[in-house]
């Protein structure tokens, strides 16, 4: 039943041209991939060189961090923070923000913050409730563990926001990653289906976002003094942007779901437009077209795109034990796809390696302080699994 295809290397060639956006923006006039063959048809045959075993089961769990200690915080997208050690059952964390979950909306990410060790500071995204509306918004605060079986966060402080209100439940995004440095957060800020604030810079809604780890903007970022929230934009013209990690050799990726058709692995540069919703490689829902990359060289293209769609919710960067030859290449997890996908990075180019099909919706994944990989599974009846390579054949 699955068709098989060879891996598509993917060639950048160099165009230059000014950002498409409605104000004259800086560009840094980098190399731009052309468009290339979608890799959406591609799927692995041979058997994966791992196995999975579910360890604890969650409703809805969404993101994941481990701490030094071993222990995991996990968010569901019902509205829960969860503190959990392997082979104990999961303790809800008390003091966590008031949540809106309908549809893709909840909690949302969570890191340990680069000083945690001292701090005890976390990061957590979620979708907090304005009367019938909602918004993205990132908090930080202080786990306070002293108590094992009351954690509580404390001195919880929204650092940001979403410079819009809507009312439909829908492309939140909110993926936070840090710079390779630890100084800033990278912040991906969905369009919420809008559309058109995509390619408005003074709106953050759409947008990588590079802040400092108190929220503010970044001093140097490329907007700044173009109205609006301009000043925390990093790039543009994204639309549901579900992971974003930095590769071992610094440079930025990110990947989004497109509409039908055209989900796409980016390499992110600064100031870069990325064309939704001016172009894409799939259409709208409704059936209407939408011009393709190709016709618009001045907006980036994607490295790597998805038609049909996968619906990918995550990016990882492999630096686990389990499978050496996995170490500084890509993960990105599908919930429509149901897959686990492995992604060459190098340089500025990807390469689809392999899709692994499972049988559940992959939300995500997570490295616990051994070297070990956690997938965290997406369905109601979801969980928390530990990757083990196969026996015999891991390459
Ligand atoms: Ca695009």
């Amino acid at each position: 039943m699955f068709r098989a295809f060879q891996p598509v290397a993917v060639l950048a060639v160099a165009t230059v041209g000014l950002a498409g956006c409605q104000k004259a923006v800086p560009s840094d006039k980098a190399d731009a991939p052309a468009a290339q063959r979608s890799v959406g048809e591609f799927i692995t045959t041979t058997a994966p060189p791992f196995r999975l075993e579910k360890h604890v089961a969650i409703d809805s769990p969404w993101a994941m961090a481990f701490m030094p200690d071993g222990r995991a915080l996990i968010t569901t997208r019902p509205g829960k923070l969860l503190l959990w050690r392997d082979g104990s059952a999961p303790i809800d964390v008390v003091g966590v923000p008031q949540v809106h979950h309908e549809a893709q909306g909840g909690m949302g990410d969570i890191k340990l913050a680069p000083d945690f060790a001292t701090s005890s500071a976390v990061y957590l995204t979620y979708v907090e409730p304005a009367g019938a509306l909602t918004r993205a918004a990132l908090a930080k605060a202080r786990l306070d563990l002293t108590d094992p079986a009351k954690p509580t966060l404390r001195n919880l402080e929204v650092i940001w926001r979403q410079s819009e209100l809507h009312e439909q439940p829908y492309h939140f995004s909110h993926r936070i990653t840090f710079s390779p440095d630890q100084k800033f957060i990278f912040l991906t800020s969905g369009e919420r289906n809008e559309k058109q604030p995509a390619q408005d810079v003074a709106s953050n809604l759409g947008k990588v976002l590079r802040l400092q780890l108190d929220g503010r903007p970044a001093s140097d970022n490329p907007f700044t003094g173009f109205g609006g929230d301009s000043a925390e934009v990093w790039s543009y013209g994204h639309r549901n942007l579900l992971g974003i990690a930095f590769a071992d050799d610094g440079r930025l990726w990110e990947i989004e779901m497109g509409p039908s058709g055209g989900d796409e692995l980016n390499l992110i540069e600064r100031a870069a437009n990325y064309g939704w919703p001016l172009v894409s490689q799939g259409d709208n829902y409704d059936g209407v077209p939408i011009p393709r990359h190709e016709t618009r060289p001045d907006l980036r293209a994607p490295q790597l795109f998805w038609v049909p769609s996968v619906n990918p919710s995550s990016l990882h960067i492999y630096r686990g034990k389990a499978i050496p030859n996995w170490r500084g290449k890509g993960l990105v997890g599908a919930l429509g796809g149901q897959a686990v996908m492995l992604i060459e990075l190098s340089g500025k180019q990807a390469q689809l390696l392999n899709r692994w099909t499972l049988d559940w919706r992959v939300r995500g994944f997570a490295e616990d302080p051994a070297g070990r990989l956690w997938l965290i599974e997406d369905e109601a009846e979801g969980g928390i699994h530990l990757l083990l390579p196969s026996t015999g054949d891991a390459r």
